[in-house]
Protein backbone atom coordinates (compact mmCIF):
# COMPACT_ATOMS: atom_id res chain seq x y z
CA UNK A 1 0.00 0.00 0.00
CA UNK A 2 2.41 2.83 0.74
CA UNK A 3 3.94 1.75 -2.53
CA UNK A 4 0.79 2.74 -3.71
CA UNK A 5 1.09 5.96 -1.95
CA UNK A 6 4.69 6.41 -3.68
CA UNK A 7 3.31 5.87 -7.33
CA UNK A 8 0.49 8.30 -6.88
CA UNK A 9 2.57 11.15 -5.61
CA UNK A 10 4.81 10.66 -7.99
CA UNK A 11 2.47 10.89 -10.68
CA UNK A 12 0.47 13.35 -9.36
CA UNK A 13 3.02 15.61 -8.80
CA UNK A 14 3.90 15.11 -12.36
CA UNK A 15 0.35 15.74 -13.54
CA UNK A 16 0.88 19.17 -11.41
CA UNK A 17 3.18 20.73 -13.26
CA UNK A 18 2.17 19.80 -16.64
CA UNK A 19 -0.71 21.51 -16.30
CA UNK A 20 -0.51 24.13 -18.51
CA UNK A 21 -3.50 26.46 -17.25
CA UNK A 22 -5.12 27.15 -13.95
CA UNK A 23 -8.40 24.56 -16.15
CA UNK A 24 -5.86 21.89 -16.81
CA UNK A 25 -4.62 22.20 -13.26
CA UNK A 26 -8.42 21.89 -11.93
CA UNK A 27 -8.96 18.80 -13.96
CA UNK A 28 -5.89 17.32 -12.37
CA UNK A 29 -7.25 18.31 -8.83
CA UNK A 30 -10.62 17.24 -9.17
CA UNK A 31 -8.96 13.72 -10.23
CA UNK A 32 -7.29 13.81 -7.20
CA UNK A 33 -8.83 15.68 -4.66
CA UNK A 34 -12.55 15.34 -5.83
CA UNK A 35 -15.53 13.08 -4.80
CA UNK A 36 -14.15 9.88 -6.71
CA UNK A 37 -10.89 11.27 -7.24
CA UNK A 38 -7.88 8.63 -6.73
CA UNK A 39 -7.02 10.05 -2.95
CA UNK A 40 -10.18 10.44 -1.95
CA UNK A 41 -10.51 7.17 -2.68
CA UNK A 42 -7.92 5.87 -0.61
CA UNK A 43 -8.81 7.94 2.16
CA UNK A 44 -12.73 5.93 2.16
CA UNK A 45 -10.77 2.70 1.81
CA UNK A 46 -9.38 3.57 5.19
CA UNK A 47 -13.50 2.47 6.95
CA UNK A 48 -12.41 -1.29 6.05
CA UNK A 49 -9.14 -1.55 7.47
CA UNK A 50 -8.71 -2.51 11.37
CA UNK A 51 -7.46 0.32 13.74
CA UNK A 52 -3.48 -0.86 13.43
CA UNK A 53 -3.50 -0.94 9.83
CA UNK A 54 -5.30 2.42 9.13
CA UNK A 55 -3.42 4.38 12.02
CA UNK A 56 0.38 3.66 9.90
CA UNK A 57 -2.13 4.01 6.52
CA UNK A 58 -3.96 6.71 7.38
CA UNK A 59 -0.82 8.83 8.34
CA UNK A 60 0.49 8.55 5.15
CA UNK A 61 -2.82 9.20 2.97
CA UNK A 62 -3.35 12.33 5.15
CA UNK A 63 0.48 13.11 4.48
CA UNK A 64 -0.14 12.33 0.60
CA UNK A 65 -2.93 14.64 0.89
CA UNK A 66 -1.43 17.64 2.42
CA UNK A 67 1.28 17.59 0.55
CA UNK A 68 -0.56 17.60 -3.22
CA UNK A 69 -2.92 20.06 -2.01
CA UNK A 70 0.14 22.54 -1.07
CA UNK A 71 1.27 21.95 -5.01
CA UNK A 72 -1.68 22.57 -6.25
CA UNK A 73 -2.15 25.68 -4.57
CA UNK A 74 1.99 26.35 -5.48
CA UNK A 75 0.96 25.93 -8.96
CA UNK A 76 -1.69 27.31 -8.82
CA UNK A 77 -0.13 31.11 -8.03
CA UNK A 78 2.58 30.69 -10.82
CA UNK A 79 -0.27 29.93 -13.60
CA UNK A 80 -2.11 32.94 -12.15
CA UNK A 81 0.75 35.01 -12.30
CA UNK A 82 1.25 33.90 -15.73
CA UNK A 83 -1.97 34.19 -16.90
CA UNK A 84 -2.08 38.24 -15.53
CA UNK A 85 1.32 38.55 -17.87
CA UNK A 86 -0.17 37.75 -20.37
CA UNK A 87 -3.14 40.24 -19.64
CA UNK A 88 -1.05 42.93 -18.82
CA UNK A 89 1.01 42.49 -22.20
CA UNK A 90 -2.06 42.23 -24.38
CA UNK A 91 -4.28 44.98 -22.85
CA UNK A 92 -1.04 47.51 -23.03
CA UNK A 93 -1.87 50.56 -24.30
CA UNK A 94 0.26 52.71 -26.12
CA UNK A 95 0.68 56.15 -24.57
CA UNK A 96 3.26 57.23 -27.01
CA UNK A 97 0.54 57.40 -29.79
CA UNK A 98 0.52 61.49 -31.17
CA UNK A 99 -2.68 63.03 -30.46
CA UNK A 100 -5.40 63.34 -33.16
CA UNK A 101 -4.96 66.62 -34.82
CA UNK A 102 -7.83 69.09 -33.74
CA UNK A 103 -8.64 72.25 -36.05
CA UNK A 104 -6.93 75.29 -34.02
CA UNK A 105 -9.13 77.60 -31.91
CA UNK A 106 -8.06 81.44 -30.80
CA UNK A 107 -9.66 83.48 -28.11
CA UNK A 108 -12.60 85.45 -29.10
CA UNK A 109 -11.36 89.38 -29.37
CA UNK A 110 -13.73 90.68 -26.47
CA UNK A 111 -12.22 88.43 -24.10
CA UNK A 112 -8.80 89.31 -25.46
CA UNK A 113 -9.53 92.40 -24.79
CA UNK A 114 -10.73 91.93 -21.14
CA UNK A 115 -7.21 89.90 -20.48
CA UNK A 116 -5.70 92.94 -22.24
CA UNK A 117 -7.21 94.89 -19.27
CA UNK A 118 -6.55 92.53 -16.62
CA UNK A 119 -2.85 92.92 -17.49
CA UNK A 120 -2.39 96.57 -17.87
CA UNK A 121 -4.57 97.31 -14.82
CA UNK A 122 -3.26 94.62 -13.07
CA UNK A 123 0.07 95.82 -13.28
CA UNK A 124 -1.14 98.96 -11.89
CA UNK A 125 -2.11 96.90 -8.99
CA UNK A 126 -5.49 96.60 -9.98
CA UNK A 127 -7.27 93.49 -8.76
CA UNK A 128 -10.51 92.32 -11.25
CA UNK A 129 -13.96 92.07 -9.25
CA UNK A 130 -16.78 89.87 -10.78
CA UNK A 131 -20.56 89.23 -9.82
CA UNK A 132 -24.12 89.14 -10.81
CA UNK A 133 -25.91 90.24 -14.22
CA UNK A 134 -29.43 90.32 -12.60
CA UNK A 135 -29.33 93.12 -10.30
CA UNK A 136 -30.92 94.98 -7.45
CA UNK A 137 -32.59 98.18 -8.90
CA UNK A 138 -30.58 99.77 -5.34
CA UNK A 139 -27.07 98.45 -6.37
CA UNK A 140 -27.66 99.33 -10.02
CA UNK A 141 -29.50 102.90 -10.11
CA UNK A 142 -30.13 104.44 -6.13
CA UNK A 143 -26.66 103.71 -4.73
CA UNK A 144 -24.96 105.21 -7.67
CA UNK A 145 -26.67 108.46 -7.09
CA UNK A 146 -29.22 108.35 -10.03
CA UNK A 147 -32.26 109.64 -9.59
CA UNK A 148 -35.56 107.95 -9.71
CA UNK A 149 -36.68 110.51 -13.17
CA UNK A 150 -33.38 109.66 -14.61
CA UNK A 151 -34.07 108.03 -17.78
CA UNK A 152 -31.99 105.12 -17.69
CA UNK A 153 -34.52 103.85 -15.08
CA UNK A 154 -37.09 103.74 -18.11
CA UNK A 155 -38.66 100.64 -19.53
CA UNK A 156 -37.45 101.68 -22.62
CA UNK A 157 -33.62 101.81 -21.33
CA UNK A 158 -33.85 98.65 -18.88
CA UNK A 159 -34.68 95.47 -19.20
CA UNK A 160 -36.76 94.40 -16.01
CA UNK A 161 -37.91 91.05 -14.46
CA UNK A 162 -40.32 90.21 -11.91
CA UNK A 163 -39.05 88.23 -9.02
CA UNK A 164 -40.83 86.02 -7.11
CA UNK A 165 -41.14 87.24 -3.44
CA UNK A 166 -40.17 90.73 -3.97
CA UNK A 167 -42.11 94.13 -4.58
CA UNK A 168 -39.71 95.20 -6.33
CA UNK A 169 -38.26 94.12 -9.71
CA UNK A 170 -34.76 93.44 -10.17
CA UNK A 171 -32.72 94.42 -13.39
CA UNK A 172 -30.17 93.18 -15.82
CA UNK A 173 -27.40 95.06 -15.15
CA UNK A 174 -27.21 98.35 -17.05
CA UNK A 175 -23.58 98.76 -16.32
CA UNK A 176 -20.67 97.53 -14.23
CA UNK A 177 -20.68 99.63 -11.94
CA UNK A 178 -23.25 98.06 -9.28
CA UNK A 179 -20.38 95.58 -8.45
CA UNK A 180 -18.09 98.41 -7.04
CA UNK A 181 -20.83 99.35 -5.13
CA UNK A 182 -20.32 95.98 -3.82
CA UNK A 183 -17.06 96.39 -3.41
CA UNK A 184 -17.29 99.74 -1.60
CA UNK A 185 -19.51 97.82 0.80
CA UNK A 186 -17.66 94.54 1.55
CA UNK A 187 -14.16 95.93 1.75
CA UNK A 188 -12.27 98.97 3.22
CA UNK A 189 -10.28 101.67 1.19
CA UNK A 190 -7.39 101.53 -0.20
CA UNK A 191 -9.69 99.91 -3.27
CA UNK A 192 -8.00 99.11 -6.65
CA UNK A 193 -10.14 97.40 -9.10
CA UNK A 194 -11.61 97.08 -12.56
CA UNK A 195 -14.84 95.27 -13.19
CA UNK A 196 -15.10 93.71 -16.97
CA UNK A 197 -17.92 92.36 -17.84
CA UNK A 198 -21.41 91.77 -19.92
CA UNK A 199 -23.90 94.66 -19.34
CA UNK A 200 -27.79 94.85 -20.89
CA UNK A 201 -30.02 98.01 -22.44
CA UNK A 202 -32.94 97.74 -24.08
CA UNK A 203 -31.63 99.10 -27.67
CA UNK A 204 -30.66 97.59 -30.93
CA UNK A 205 -29.51 99.11 -33.69
CA UNK A 206 -26.32 99.03 -36.10
CA UNK A 207 -23.85 100.29 -33.24
CA UNK A 208 -25.83 99.13 -29.81
CA UNK A 209 -26.43 95.58 -29.12
CA UNK A 210 -28.71 94.73 -25.92
CA UNK A 211 -26.19 92.46 -24.55
CA UNK A 212 -22.43 94.55 -24.49
CA UNK A 213 -19.43 94.57 -22.34
CA UNK A 214 -18.33 97.33 -19.86
CA UNK A 215 -15.17 97.76 -17.95
CA UNK A 216 -15.48 100.08 -15.20
CA UNK A 217 -12.51 100.98 -12.61
CA UNK A 218 -12.32 102.35 -9.58
CA UNK A 219 -9.89 103.69 -7.11
CA UNK A 220 -10.25 104.93 -3.49
CA UNK A 221 -8.48 106.01 -0.59
CA UNK A 222 -7.11 108.81 1.01
CA UNK A 223 -6.03 111.84 -0.93
CA UNK A 224 -6.79 110.44 -4.45
CA UNK A 225 -7.03 113.47 -6.52
CA UNK A 226 -7.67 114.46 -10.65
CA UNK A 227 -3.93 114.16 -11.11
CA UNK A 228 -4.21 110.24 -10.18
CA UNK A 229 -7.04 110.04 -12.66
CA UNK A 230 -4.99 111.65 -15.82
CA UNK A 231 -2.25 109.58 -15.00
CA UNK A 232 -3.67 106.63 -14.64
CA UNK A 233 -5.89 106.64 -17.54
CA UNK A 234 -3.12 108.46 -20.33
CA UNK A 235 -0.79 105.82 -19.55
CA UNK A 236 -3.76 103.18 -19.80
CA UNK A 237 -4.44 104.19 -23.21
CA UNK A 238 -1.18 105.12 -24.40
CA UNK A 239 -0.12 100.72 -23.31
CA UNK A 240 -3.22 99.36 -24.28
CA UNK A 241 -3.26 101.45 -27.84
CA UNK A 242 0.50 100.47 -28.24
CA UNK A 243 1.37 104.33 -28.96
CA UNK A 244 3.90 105.94 -26.49
CA UNK A 245 3.04 109.69 -27.61
CA UNK A 246 -0.99 109.30 -27.97
CA UNK A 247 -2.64 112.40 -27.70
CA UNK A 248 -5.47 112.46 -24.71
CA UNK A 249 -7.88 115.61 -24.14
CA UNK A 250 -10.11 115.85 -20.73
CA UNK A 251 -13.78 117.38 -21.62
CA UNK A 252 -16.21 118.02 -18.95
CA UNK A 253 -19.32 116.12 -18.60
CA UNK A 254 -21.72 114.57 -16.21
CA UNK A 255 -22.51 111.44 -14.41
CA UNK A 256 -24.73 111.46 -11.90
CA UNK A 257 -22.38 109.03 -9.78
CA UNK A 258 -18.83 111.25 -10.37
CA UNK A 259 -18.37 115.43 -9.89
CA UNK A 260 -16.44 116.21 -11.45
CA UNK A 261 -17.03 114.52 -14.46
CA UNK A 262 -15.00 114.28 -17.62
CA UNK A 263 -14.87 112.49 -21.05
CA UNK A 264 -11.29 111.30 -22.33
CA UNK A 265 -10.79 111.49 -25.88
CA UNK A 266 -8.35 110.34 -28.08
CA UNK A 267 -6.84 112.22 -30.95
CA UNK A 268 -7.50 110.82 -34.16
CA UNK A 269 -7.03 111.55 -38.22
CA UNK A 270 -10.39 111.38 -39.67
CA UNK A 271 -9.44 111.09 -43.23
CA UNK A 272 -6.40 108.33 -42.49
CA UNK A 273 -8.08 107.06 -40.23
CA UNK A 274 -4.60 106.77 -38.06
CA UNK A 275 -5.09 106.74 -33.54
CA UNK A 276 -2.71 108.53 -31.72
CA UNK A 277 -2.15 112.33 -33.54
CA UNK A 278 -4.77 114.73 -35.70
CA UNK A 279 -6.67 116.85 -35.10
CA UNK A 280 -9.86 115.20 -34.91
CA UNK A 281 -11.03 113.60 -31.30
CA UNK A 282 -12.34 110.08 -30.80
CA UNK A 283 -14.37 109.56 -27.40
CA UNK A 284 -13.42 106.63 -25.54
CA UNK A 285 -13.12 106.91 -21.82
CA UNK A 286 -16.24 108.25 -19.53
CA UNK A 287 -14.47 108.99 -15.74
CA UNK A 288 -15.06 110.98 -12.22
CA UNK A 289 -13.98 111.96 -9.12
CA UNK A 290 -16.57 109.91 -7.13
CA UNK A 291 -19.53 111.64 -6.20
CA UNK A 292 -19.37 112.33 -1.67
CA UNK A 293 -22.98 110.84 -1.93
CA UNK A 294 -22.12 107.60 -3.87
CA UNK A 295 -18.90 107.14 -0.87
CA UNK A 296 -21.81 107.77 1.86
CA UNK A 297 -24.08 104.97 0.40
CA UNK A 298 -21.54 102.51 0.73
CA UNK A 299 -20.54 103.30 4.48
CA UNK A 300 -16.93 105.50 3.28
CA UNK A 301 -16.62 108.95 4.88
CA UNK A 302 -16.73 110.93 1.95
CA UNK A 303 -14.25 113.69 4.11
CA UNK A 304 -11.61 111.05 4.91
CA UNK A 305 -11.90 109.01 1.64
CA UNK A 306 -11.83 110.39 -1.95
CA UNK A 307 -11.70 107.96 -5.18
CA UNK A 308 -11.72 108.09 -8.85
CA UNK A 309 -14.10 106.10 -11.20
CA UNK A 310 -13.97 105.95 -15.20
CA UNK A 311 -16.18 102.92 -17.40
CA UNK A 312 -15.63 102.31 -20.48
CA UNK A 313 -17.14 100.13 -24.06
CA UNK A 314 -14.86 97.32 -24.52
CA UNK A 315 -16.57 96.07 -28.05
CA UNK A 316 -15.75 99.62 -29.00
CA UNK A 317 -12.22 100.07 -27.87
CA UNK A 318 -11.76 96.82 -29.36
CA UNK A 319 -13.23 97.56 -33.26
CA UNK A 320 -10.70 100.45 -32.87
CA UNK A 321 -8.03 99.03 -31.84
CA UNK A 322 -8.38 96.62 -34.62
CA UNK A 323 -10.26 98.30 -37.04
CA UNK A 324 -13.37 96.07 -36.46
CA UNK A 325 -16.31 98.16 -38.38
CA UNK A 326 -19.44 96.63 -37.15
CA UNK A 327 -19.89 95.71 -33.73
CA UNK A 328 -23.13 92.88 -34.50
CA UNK A 329 -20.04 90.64 -36.15
CA UNK A 330 -18.80 90.15 -32.48
CA UNK A 331 -21.64 88.42 -31.57
CA UNK A 332 -22.30 86.31 -35.31
CA UNK A 333 -20.62 83.27 -34.61
CA UNK A 334 -18.74 83.40 -37.67
CA UNK A 335 -15.74 80.88 -37.80
CA UNK A 336 -13.82 82.79 -40.48
CA UNK A 337 -14.58 86.26 -38.37
CA UNK A 338 -13.13 84.53 -35.41
CA UNK A 339 -10.02 83.29 -36.76
CA UNK A 340 -8.86 86.46 -38.80
CA UNK A 341 -9.68 88.40 -35.41
CA UNK A 342 -9.09 85.67 -32.68
CA UNK A 343 -6.10 85.46 -31.00
CA UNK A 344 -4.21 82.31 -30.60
CA UNK A 345 -4.37 81.09 -26.68
CA UNK A 346 -1.00 80.48 -27.06
CA UNK A 347 -0.11 84.02 -27.41
CA UNK A 348 0.88 85.67 -23.70
CA UNK A 349 -0.93 89.04 -23.16
CA UNK A 350 2.28 91.36 -22.61
CA UNK A 351 2.16 94.85 -20.42
CA UNK A 352 3.70 97.45 -22.60
CA UNK A 353 1.44 96.22 -26.31
CA UNK A 354 -1.55 93.76 -24.76
CA UNK A 355 -1.34 91.57 -27.87
CA UNK A 356 2.42 89.51 -28.74
CA UNK A 357 3.39 89.68 -32.10
C1 LIG B 1 -18.99 105.54 -19.59
C2 LIG B 1 -18.90 106.17 -18.28
C3 LIG B 1 -18.29 105.83 -16.04
C4 LIG B 1 -18.16 105.44 -13.71
C5 LIG B 1 -18.42 105.00 -14.98
C6 LIG B 1 -18.53 104.82 -11.37
C7 LIG B 1 -18.82 103.80 -10.52
C8 LIG B 1 -19.01 104.06 -9.19
C9 LIG B 1 -18.87 105.32 -8.71
C10 LIG B 1 -18.57 106.31 -9.59
CL1 LIG B 1 -19.42 102.81 -8.14
N1 LIG B 1 -18.39 106.05 -10.89
N2 LIG B 1 -18.35 104.55 -12.68
C11 LIG B 1 -17.73 106.75 -13.52
C12 LIG B 1 -17.60 107.60 -14.60
C13 LIG B 1 -17.87 107.14 -15.88
O1 LIG B 1 -18.58 105.32 -17.27
O2 LIG B 1 -19.04 106.21 -20.56
N3 LIG B 1 -19.01 104.23 -19.64
C14 LIG B 1 -19.06 103.50 -20.87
Amino acid sequence: MSNDITAIDRHARAAIDAAANPAALETVRVALLGKSGEVTALLKSLGGMDAEARKAFGAAVNALKTGLTDAIEQRRRILDAAALDARLQAERIDITLPARPTPPGSIHPISRTIEELTALFGAMGFGVQDGPDIEDDWYNFGALNIPPHHPARAMMDTFYLKAAGRNRPMVLRTHTSPLQIRTMLSRKPPIRVIVPGRTYRSDHDATHSPMFHQCEGLVIDRGITLAHLKGCLVDFLRAYFEIPDLKARFRASYFPFTEPSMEIDIAWDRKTGTIGAGSDWLEILGSGMVHPNVLANCGIDPREYQGFAFGMGVERITMLKHGIPDLRSFYDSDIRWLSHYGTSPLAPVTLHEGNAP
